[in-house]
């Protein structure tokens, strides 16, 4: 299944359906539940949501984002934040791009400051995919998002140029995309990424990123919505690492 081309077909829709819908499983009353950004997470809130009205499921939902606050509080979920609850049980999010050892690459939703801050305080994080996003280097298909200060301006592009990419800052229209936080995204276009633990550390370094999209030691498990069904990839728990609070 890995290195496939993404292409788009019927099939996909109902791929991210099942992955999304199977995310809720693990999760458990009393539970603070940590809410990912997408299309793939959109059926996640869904049947959590339902969970919650059919079943009595009882859970507080810290959001990565303002569109998936907005349609978890519309869908009834209670919702809290990191401020109340610092220590997430369990957060169930997407990724554009998964690796064989469950490193991800993320943000292409524009989310992921949020989302790596919120996975970081999770015990247990749950990424939910299609089959398209399994990949064996990131970088191939999708380029790489960095979340930067408004202020450092374009100047950062030739330190992103310095790293071997080609960045591009995102826009809406005819203005720049600007985040929750109110900042501003480049997308790096490399021919791949071949050290993402390097690159991660190299790109954080420079000021004025706040952060980047490559998620590594962070994922417990990836649930892959595919044609016959779901398959599950599983990774670190990191209940010890956070525990001891290291
Ligand atoms: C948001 O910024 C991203 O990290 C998303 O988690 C990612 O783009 C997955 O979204 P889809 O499930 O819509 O592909």
């Amino acid at each position: 299944v890995y290195g496939g081309k993404p292409q788009v077909d019927a099939g996909i829709e109902e791929q991210k359906k099942r992955a999304g819908i199977a995310a809720p499983a693990f999760v458990e009353n009393g539970m603070v539940v940590g809410l990912g950004t997408g299309s793939t997470v959109y059926y996640t809130i869904m049947e959590l949501a339902r969970k919650i009205r059919d079943e009595g499921l009882d859970i507080v939902a810290v959001p990565t984002s303002k569109a998936t606050e907005l349609l978890a509080k519309k869908e009834g979920i209670s919702l809290s934040t990191l401020k109340k609850h610092p220590l997430i049980d369990i957060t169930i999010d997407g990724a554009d791009e998964v690796t064989p050892d469950l490193v991800l690459l993320k943000g292409a939703g524009g989310a992921l400051l949020w989302e790596k801050i919120v996975a970081s305080s999770s015990r247990s994080e749950i990424i939910v995919i299609d089959e398209r996003k399994l990949v064996q280097k990131l970088g191939r298909t999708m380029p790489l998002p960095v979340e930067v200060n408004v202020f450092a301006g374009p100047g950062l592009e030739e330190r992103f140029i310095a790293l071997g990419a080609l960045p591009e800052l995102r826009m809406r229209g005819i203005s720049p995309f600007v985040t929750d936080s109110g900042n501003h995204i480049y997308d790096l276009k490399f021919e791949s990424i071949e050290d993402p633990k390097a690159l991660e550390k190299e790109l954080n370094n420079i000021p004025g990123v706040l952060e980047n999209g490559l998620f590594l030691d962070l994922t417990s498990k990836v649930i892959v919505g595919c044609r016959d069904g779901t398959r599950v990839l599983e990774g670190q728990i990191r209940d010890d690492a956070l525990n001891k609070g290291e």
